[in-house]
């Protein structure tokens, strides 16, 4: 804890003047996008002055005092510029930053690790997820405290500063009993409990229902309600009348009342109590203002309180704070119902500088207002906390990758595959399978996961035995866990899966150490995770994405497991490779590729796209597809230059892509069969050699281009895929060339293959009709 204040100033009293420090800058900051800078668009810049103002006191108790140097933190996305700010005052954020809030190259709007010049240790911005990244960042701790990574003694407190309304976020419970079940600590969750959202005023009803909730999940709840003022008030003949008040008022009366201010306050505390003992010579000690500042001296604004709490909960059990606050504290906003995006006005904002002795002009001094010897002090003492003394993010060595044989065997399914590379690898002894990780949200099995878990066992802080094996119930499975295991079991929720691939993909950064995360998933439920895997992308979390079996050739499982949009959602999220391999080989190469690209500087992430359906092999003469299908396509036959057509497929439908090219090599002479490994891949490479070249940098063509070179200006494409048949279609615009695509884009059923890719047109036919239609058309 910081100690180190001059003798003038006590620790209260500096962080009293940090929090209205922190509160002016983040107002000003916005203040300053919206009106002073000069605008070229005519937008609204935006910013949240009300949600920052909420929680300044909460961040100057933590930032200042409470944080100890291994912690890491997760700021509620619209307080960011209270995080900025509290650099600002340390040196470690510059006003040329400030200035350039929400501009390019300037303060993001929300906190980001990638983009934002100050250390942020989460990214936010999707409430909710910032949150629950923090506990699974402690689970990742804890893995690595139990592989010897990180010293038990190291081992610091994952925070999430959250707004109340981040409380309706499903992902908060998901997340709460999959932290009870692997046992969470170190964690703490600070709410900033202003009772207003964006539209809302929290319901009554919720009162004390959290405590119920996190309380069932193992957590401590601290209820900051009062402040000390508050608190001194209520000790007082007829403060209790007054605290009795307080704690039945309803959330959108006290919000109204904080707006209208000391007279309101006076008449309604009159009616409803002012029959009461003792209660009106109470109120009549306080003059409007007073009576305002007493009414609104709650415990999120109270330092002494806030630092107090915090400082006890010093032990590791997960705690829930829930700070009460006023959304807008200390500025014309407080309490309006309009305050989420409510700004004030260039008249207001002066009123407040006025109001804190700060002379226009002097608006971005840090410490303009206050006497120097003040200045001086707060320096002193913020120099000396925890903030401070923060190192940067460790830089972690990079795991070797061995090579990675291909699985032997004619036939094979690109999923098999996948589970015998990580048995292989888990039984190799390379340096890198100490390192792997795999989860699953309870699909471990039916993913191909289970040999490796076999191998090398689940992960639990302390042992569970395997009671089915004890009882010698034959099973393929070997379910024990313990502090060398390396498989993270997860239930079903697969927005806790994405989180925790999240928070191990960022092991080296947080913690130096690197982990390769694997996970794998139903491929139609990604869609479930969607948003925290958009979110671990945005951080630039590195993992391993498995998402199988995928697509209508699950056949028998029916419409509602048949994933159709994954390759879409495969080219559309930045951060993250999509791959469709269709063979084992190249599922082994990808992966052997992926391994070193989830650890390079500037990788990312790696997905692939797999199925059960076990398919004929390509066979081989040498290596040269390997670069292609590591590129994302190669021809599987080779066009004749000034070929008339070619077929490009993807994935599962390889054995109907080679019979239809089969089918169609004597009538279409020179035909090309493009096996498209990655039309995620292709695509971001043509947008880039475009760019590139619009740039006047760079004139190479993208391997699409060199790829669809050989064909004839007017040639005509078939492109086929399990999936929607956008995904390569676009084929077409790289060169002009006319297209017939094929593809999925209903709703799948229940069928055997034979019956679903005829219905489909997915089939042999199918290919062979969409290469007659594309030269009938001409
Ligand atoms: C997933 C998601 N949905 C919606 C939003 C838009 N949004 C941003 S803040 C907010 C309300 C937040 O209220 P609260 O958490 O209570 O924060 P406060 O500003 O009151 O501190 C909403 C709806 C968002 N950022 N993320
Ligand atoms: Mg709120």
């Amino acid at each position: 804890m910081a100690t180190t204040a001059p003798e003038i100033m006590d620790r209260v009293a500096a962080l009293e003047l940090l929090d209205s420090r922190l509160r002016w800058l983040s107002a000003w900051t916005i203040h300053h996008a919206n009106h002073v800078r000069p605008k070229r668009d005519g937008l609204k810049v935006g910013g949240h002055q009300a949600s920052c103002a909420s929680m300044s006191a909460i961040m100057a108790a933590l930032y200042f005092d409470a944080l100890g140097p291994r912690d890491k933190v997760a700021v509620k996305p619209h307080a960011g510029p209270l995080l900025h700010a509290a650099h600002y005052l340390l040196g470690t954020q510059t006003r040329d930053q400030l200035e350039r809030f929400r501009g390019l190259g300037g303060v993001q709007s929300y906190p980001s690790r990638t983009k934002d010049r100050v250390a942020v240790d989460f990214s936010t911005g999707s409430v909710g997820l910032g949150v629950a990244a923090t506990a699974f960042t402690s689970l990742t701790q804890d893995y690595l405290i139990a592989h010897g990574a990180v010293a038990e003694d190291d081992a610091g407190r994952m925070i999430a500063l959250l707004g109340d309304a981040e409380l309706d976020e499903g992902n908060i419970y998901e997340c709460l009993i999959e932290g009870y079940k692997h046992d969470i600590r170190n964690t703490w969750w600070i709410v900033d409990y202003n009772r207003q959202s964006l539209d809302h005023t929290t319901a009554d009803r919720m009162f004390r229902r959290f405590d119920d909730i996190f309380e069932t999940c193992g957590w401590r709840v601290v209820t900051l309600k009062y402040g000390k003022r508050q608190l001194a008030a209520f000790a007082q003949p007829g403060g209790a009348s007054v605290r009795d008040w307080i704690d039945t008022c309803p959330n959108a009366d006290f919000a109204v009342l904080t707006y209208q201010g000391g007279a309101a306050w006076r008449a309604r505390l009159t009616v409803d109590i002012g029959d009461r003992p003792h209660v009106a010579a109470l109120l009549g000690r306080f003059d409007d203002a007073a009576l305002a500042d007493l009414m609104t001296n709650l415990g999120g604004h109270c330092v002494a309180t806030l630092t107090q709490a915090f400082a006890a909960a010093a032990d590791e059990r997960p705690t829930l704070f829930i700070a009460y606050t006023v959304k807008g504290f200390g500025l014309p906003l407080a309490g309006h119902k309009d305050n989420h995006s409510g700004m004030m006005t260039p008249t207001q904002i002066a009123a407040l500088r006025d109001t804190l002795g700060i002379a226009a002009g002097d608006e971005w001094e840090p410490w303009a207002g206050l006497d120097d010897n003040a200045g001086e002090a707060l320096r002193a003492f913020i120099a000396g906390s925890a903030l401070a003394a923060r190192s940067p993010e460790p830089r972690a060595p990079v795991v070797p990758v061995p090579p990675i044989p291909a699985p032997e065997g004619a036939e094979q399914s690109t999923q098999a595959a996948f589970g015998r590379v990580l048995l292989d690898l888990a039984k190799s002894g390379a340096p890198l399978a100490d390192r792997l990780v795999t989860t699953a949200p309870d699909v471990t099995q039916t993913t191909n996961l289970g040999a490796f878990v076999n191998a090398r066992g689940l992960f639990r802080r302390s042992a569970v035995a395997d009671v089915f094996a004890g009882a010698k119930v034959p099973s393929a499975q070997k379910w024990s866990g313990h502090a060398a295991g390396q498989h993270i079991e997860l239930g079903i929720a697969e927005n806790n899966f994405f989180l925790l691939l999240g928070s191990l993909g960022l092991a080296a950064p947080h913690f130096g150490t690197r982990l390769i995360p694997v996970g794998t998933v139903y491929d139609p439920f990604i869609a479930r995770g969607l948003d925290a895997l958009n979110y671990a992308c945005y951080q630039d979390a590195r993992f391993l994405l498995v998402g199988t079996p995928s697509g209508l050739t699950l056949a028998a499982e029916g419409g509602a497991h048949q994933s159709i949009n994954t390759p879409l959602i495969g080219i559309g999220q930045p951060g993250l490779t999509a791959y469709e391999p269709a063979f084992a080989d190249e599922v082994a190469a990808i992966m052997e590729h992926a391994f070193a690209h989830l650890q390079a500087e500037d990788g990312g992430s790696v997905y692939l796209r797999l199925t059960t359906r076990t398919i004929a092999q390509a066979s081989r003469a040498d290596d040269e597809w390997r670069p292609g299908a590591l590129a994302g396509g190669y021809w599987l036959r080779p066009p004749a230059p000034g070929a008339a057509a070619a077929i490009a497929f993807s994935g599962a439908v390889a054995p109907e892509a080679r019979a239809a090219w089969d089918a169609l090599a004597d009538d279409l002479p020179g035909l090309g069969l493009l096996n498209v490994t990655s039309p995620d891949l292709l695509h971001r490479g043509w947008s880039a050699a475009r760019a590139a070249r619009a740039c006047g940098a760079a004139p190479g063509n993208a391997h699409v281009e060199t790829l669809l070179a050989p064909l004839a200006a007017d040639a005509g494409l078939v492109t086929v895929l399990d999936g929607s048949p956008a995904a390569l279609s676009w084929l077409g615009g790289v060169r002009g060339h006319r297209v017939s695509p094929l593809g999925v884009d209903r709703f799948g059923q229940t069928g055997d293959l034979t019956d679903l890719y005829r219905t489909y047109r997915l089939d042999v036919d199918a290919i062979v009709d969409a290469a007659a239609e594309l030269f009938i058309a001409r």
